[in-house]
């Protein structure tokens, strides 16, 4: 777990770091981050908008600059791209802001790698999905993101999370833990180890299909959840993405599984009632409908022969993430209770069993909408 706020050096005099020159008259914490702490800064007067202040998380994201480097690459190219063709509708690219020395993040004495990034004026975000039009929104926005980046080649931007989506590397990790660890037993993560080993030969499907030329490695955002969409307060529309740490090269089917393991689950990633979890195929048919409303140009036959493993994996590689920082004694994602991550990974497992119970439907769904 990351020390509460009160740990840290003084949140106003990181923030006013990059207030340019205005005082800051809060910095509270904001959104529900796993890895990185996340604070919102108001700045005092109604001419300066609030900012988003992050503390990065270091031990996840070990180089920070590069980090900071692709996510200035790739926001100009948009904004460039938007200027010379802008979009019917409203769309906003978040800033990178920059320190009084013009750095693109600061390190306090304490070693704490500290940046900045714009806030959209006027917008909010939802942790679950109201209904098919907000899915329908949700995938529009995640198309409009693939599209936009879709001219910038991958060699552009840096790997600046190494193994992110490669769900064979997952697995050779939870075996090497599962290998040096003495396991508790319990029912639950007796479940696990079972559903992992059920899983194990097909889980380097879109790998494989990568290695053999079928998928194309593109920019992927790498974290595209539902609460990662801003939508307008007065207009209710979709008008901008946002976490844009793990923006790298990747495959699409990555943010296609993620964004569909994260908005057709109702109850939520982090229920505990795991037992009810179930994936909802007409939220999952709005986030397709939206998606390919902008994405259909640009992909391929092959691309839609693997969007049901890919919805299907990336579920299923999410919690066995869980599962093995649960039984790796939670190193990597923050938990409020030691079983956090083991009720986060029994939550994605029955996601990932109703989506293999409703196969048929969810293909002949992808068939309908090729
Ligand atoms: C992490 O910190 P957050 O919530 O933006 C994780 C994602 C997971 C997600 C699950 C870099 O993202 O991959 O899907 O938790 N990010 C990283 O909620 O590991
Ligand atoms: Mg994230």
């Amino acid at each position: 777990m990351s020390d509460p706020p009160t740990h840290y050096p003084s949140l106003i005099a990181v923030a006013e770091r990059f207030a340019s020159g205005g005082a800051i008259a809060a910095v509270e914490a904001f959104g529900s981050g796993n890895i990185n702490d996340t604070f919102l800064a108001t700045v005092e007067g109604t001419s300066h908008l609030p900012f988003v202040l992050q503390r990065i998380n270091t031990r996840v994201f070990r180089r920070p600059q590069l980090v900071m480097k692709n996510m200035s690459i790739f926001t100009r190219h948009v904004r460039d791209r938007l200027q010379h063709s802008p979009l019917s509708r409203r769309w906003e690219v978040p800033r990178v802001l920059l320190t009084t020395e013009e750095r693109d993040h600061w390190v306090e004495a304490d070693g704490s790698v500290w940046r900045a990034i714009s806030f959209i004026d006027g917008s909010e975000s939802f942790d679950a999905m109201h209904d098919v039009d907000h899915a329908t929104e949700v995938g529009y926005a995640l198309g409009t993101f693939h599209n936009l980046i879709s001219d910038l080649s991958p060699a552009q931007l840096a790997d600046t999370l190494e193994g992110f989506h490669i769900t064979p590397l997952y697995l050779q990790h939870y075996d090497r833990v599962v290998a040096k660890t003495a396991v508790n037993l319990s029912p639950e993560v007796r479940y696990g180890l079972e559903f992992v080993r059920d899983r194990a030969s097909w889980c380097a499907v879109l790998e494989t299909a990568k290695t053999q030329g079928k998928l194309p490695l593109r920019l992927m955002h790498g974290d595209p959840k539902v609460n990662n969409v801003m939508f307008d307060r007065a207009t209710g529309k979709a008008v901008s993405m946002i976490d844009l740490d793990t923006v790298k090269p990747g495959l699409v089917h990555y943010d296609i599984g993620d964004c569909l393991r994260s908005g057709c689950n109702p109850i939520g990633e982090e229920t505990e009632q795991w037992e009810t979890v179930y994936f909802e195929p007409d939220l999952c048919e709005g986030i397709l409908r939206g998606y390919l409303s902008v994405a259909q140009d640009f992909l391929t036959d092959s691309d839609y022969d693997y969007l049901f493993d890919a919805i299907r994996l990336i579920a299923f590689e999410l919690g066995l993430r869980f599962f093995t920082d649960y039984l790796a004694g939670n190193v990597y994602f923050k938990v409020k209770h030691p079983d956090h991550n083991l009720l986060r990974a029994l939550v994605q497992f029955q996601l990932t069993q109703s989506i293999e119970f409703q196969e048929t439907a969810i293909r002949a769904l992808i068939q309908d909408l090729r």
